[in-house]
């Protein structure tokens, strides 16, 4: 039985490669793992992948002949199939289960759009980005105080044990100078940011997709490839209504 996973270079694809890592870590014996790249220049949108996930977003796993789509319920799935510490299975997943689903209906769409307002929206005149910019701006730092407040009582965001809710939350805030989004006022999640980036699993699970020496640091020609594919996925004429 083999586990395949269509993703990408991007923080909710990172969050599939950090959780396999992690689980590895965790010392779960994992079936075979198949990593498919989906180019995101349109291949999102082709029969194949449209028929694992609708949605025609990635990441999407195939298991067992099941196949899942969006990022935290593949966390959620994993989590649940492949029992460790990061996601309890008793009562205490109660802990963490809410904080999963506040980075899929919050840090993930509110740090996105700051993201594509600050770099890749570019049919739309400075004066209209400047609304939804002070907007995902301002809702960001919101959520940071969030966060901030988690990491003010524990180590991680559900309490001293690193859970599918730090892997969630850090793809994203990880990227904080590429959306522009400043972290530097508030220490704790600075300090969360590094300690999740010196796991081992972390580090080999955001080394997908990209080369050795640019992890961290995108080279000047990967910024522009980044810029041109996420100014056509976020271009409102590109934007398709009849997919
Ligand atoms: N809520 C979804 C969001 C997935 C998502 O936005 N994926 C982006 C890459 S990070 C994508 O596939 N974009 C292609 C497109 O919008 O056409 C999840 O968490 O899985």
């Amino acid at each position: 039985m083999s586990l395949d996973v269509y993703t990408a270079a991007t923080p909710n694809g990172w969050k599939i490669t950090v959780m396999i890592e992690e689980l590895a870590e965790a010392g779960v014996e994992l079936p075979e793992v198949n990593l498919h790249t989906v180019s995101l220049g349109g291949e999102q949108f082709s029969p194949e992948f449209v028929a694992i996930c609708p949605n025609q977003k990635i990441p999407a796993i195939v298991h067992d002949g099941r196949a899942i789509m969006e990022s935290c319920a593949i966390l959620q799935y994993l989590g649940e199939t492949f029992p460790s510490p990061l996601l309890p299975l008793d009562e205490r997943r109660w802990d963490v289960i809410p904080w999963l689903y506040w980075q899929a209906a919050n840090v993930g769409p509110v740090f996105g759009n700051k993201l594509s307002y600050t770099r890749y929206i570019n049919d739309a005149s400075e004066e209209q980005k400047a609304h939804p910019l002070t907007r995902f701006g301002k809702e960001s730092q919101r959520l940071l105080g969030v966060l901030d407040g988690q990491l003010a009582q524990h180590a991680y965001i559900c309490g001293e044990e690193f859970t599918v809710a730090d892997i969630a939350t850090w793809c994203w805030v990880r990227s904080w100078k590429w959306a522009k989004i400043d972290i530097t006022g508030k220490p704790r999640v600075m300090d969360w940011v590094r300690r999740v980036r010196a796991r081992p699993g972390v580090e080999r699970g955001i080394a997908f997709g990209v080369p050795k020496d640019e992890v961290d640091k995108f080279s000047a020609e990967r910024r522009a490839r980044y810029r041109q594919g996420g100014a056509s996925i976020a271009s409102n004429w590109a934007l398709k209504d009849d997919a």
